[in-house]
C-alpha cells in the first residue's frame, strides 16, 4: 500500500506590509513541524507569500507588479526550497506569477527534491474587474489575473498521480472531474475565502458549509484524496474562513484545523484506497455516460 503522512500548513493573516521573507519564515516553520511529524509533503495556501491583494483596487503596473513573483524560486523563497530539499519533504505553494512575457496568473506549484515537478494556473477566476465602491472590500481577481492556460494537469509525485486546483476552482464539479479523469489520486489546493460575500450576504453563514460540501463531493465523486489549506483569520480587516482539512476518497474529513492561525494539520493517507471508489461506484469506464453530457462542454 502507498501509505504516508501528508500535511497542510494553514496560514493566519499576512499583513499588507509584511515582507516576503517573513511569510517564508512562517512557511519554513510549518514545513519543519510537518517533517517532525513524518510528513511526505505539505500543502500551503493560495497566494501564500503576501496578503490577499485582490481585495484592493489598484491602477497601474507599478503598484500591481509589487505583488507578483517574476522568478520561482527567487531570493526570498529560496530558503523554503532549500529546507524542503534538506528535510526531504515536498511542498505545494500558491503565489502570484508574472511571466517573462508580462502575463499574470494565480499560480500553484508542487516542489519535490528541490525541483518544480507540477504547475497549475487558476482557471475559475472569481470576482470582478472594476472598482465597486459599494463593497466593503474588493475581489479583483478578474482584473489582476488572466485565466490559466495549462488546463488541469495531473503529474507524477509523492509515489502517485497528483493534481492541483485553486480556491474558487473547488466549487466547480468540472474541475474535479477533469482531475479525476486525468487519474489524480491526491488533489492539493489553497484558498482565501472571505466570511462575507458582498453580492449575497445572506449566504455568509454558509461559507464553511459550502467549502466542506465542495471538497467532500469532489473527493467522493472522483475517488481521490484532497488536501485543502486556507489562509485564515482577520487579514487587514477582512475575515477569512479557516476550515483547512484533509478528505478521504470516501468523502470523509479525516483531519481539520482547529484555529484560524498558522497551524499544521496531518493525516495518514493511502493512495491505494482511491480504488475503493474508482473500481466501484465511480468506475468511470463501466458507468460514465459521456455521450449524454454534451451541454457541459458546449460554450
Ligand atoms: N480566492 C478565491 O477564489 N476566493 C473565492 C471567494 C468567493 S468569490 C468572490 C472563493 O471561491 O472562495
Amino acid at each position: 500500500h502507498r501509505r504516508y503522512i501528508v500535511a497542510l500548513g494553514q496560514l493566519g493573516p499576512i499583513a499588507r506590509e509584511e515582507p516576503r521573507a517573513s511569510a517564508v519564515a512562517r512557511l519554513c516553520a510549518m514545513l519543519e513541524e510537518a517533517a517532525k511529524r513524518g510528513a511526505r509533503l505539505i500543502v500551503f495556501p493560495e497566494l501564500a507569500l503576501t496578503s490577499f491583494f485582490p481585495r484592493w483596487y489598484m491602477d497601474g503596473p507599478a503598484e500591481i507588479d509589487a505583488w507578483f513573483e517574476t522568478e520561482m524560486p527567487n531570493a526570498a523563497v529560496q530558503p523554503l526550497f532549500d529546507l524542503s530539499a534538506d528535510l526531504g519533504i515536498a511542498f505545494h505553494l500558491g503565489y502570484a506569477e508574472k511571466t517573462p512575457e508580462g502575463r499574470y496568473f494565480n499560480t500553484a506549484i508542487f516542489v519535490e527534491n528541490g525541483v518544480i515537478v507540477g504547475k497549475y494556473r487558476k482557471i475559475h477566476l472569481p470576482g470582478h474587474r472594476q472598482n465597486e465602491e459599494w463593497r466593503a472590500f474588493q475581489h479583483l481577481e478578474k482584473r489582476y489575473f488572466e485565466k490559466g492556460d495549462l488546463g488541469f494537469p495531473v503529474f507524477d509525485g509523492a509515489d502517485g498521480r497528483l493534481g492541483m486546483c485553486i480556491c474558487n476552482d473547488r466549487r466547480w464539479p468540472e474541475t474535479w472531474r477533469m482531475l479525476g479523469l486525468g487519474g489524480a489520486e491526491l488533489v492539493m489546493l489553497g484558498y482565501n475565502t472571505p466570511q462575507h460575500y458582498p453580492p449575497a450576504p445572506e449566504h455568509d453563514h454558509l461559507q464553511h458549509f459550502h467549502n466542506a460540501l465542495s471538497l467532500q463531493a469532489g473527493a467522493y465523486q472522483n475517488g481521490l484524496w484532497v488536501v485543502a489549506a486556507a489562509k485564515a483569520g482577520r487579514e487587514e480587516g477582512c475575515d477569512l474562513i479557516g476550515g483547512s482539512c484533509i478528505v478521504a476518497p470516501t468523502g470523509e474529513i479525516v483531519a481539520s484545523a482547529a484555529t484560524v492561525a498558522d497551524e499544521v494539520v496531518t493525516a495518514m493517507v493511502d493512495l491505494d484506497r482511491c480504488a475503493e471508489i474508482r473500481a466501484n461506484i465511480f468506475n468511470f469506464a463501466a458507468h460514465r455516460e459521456p455521450g449524454d453530457y454534451g451541454l457541459i462542454t458546449a460554450p
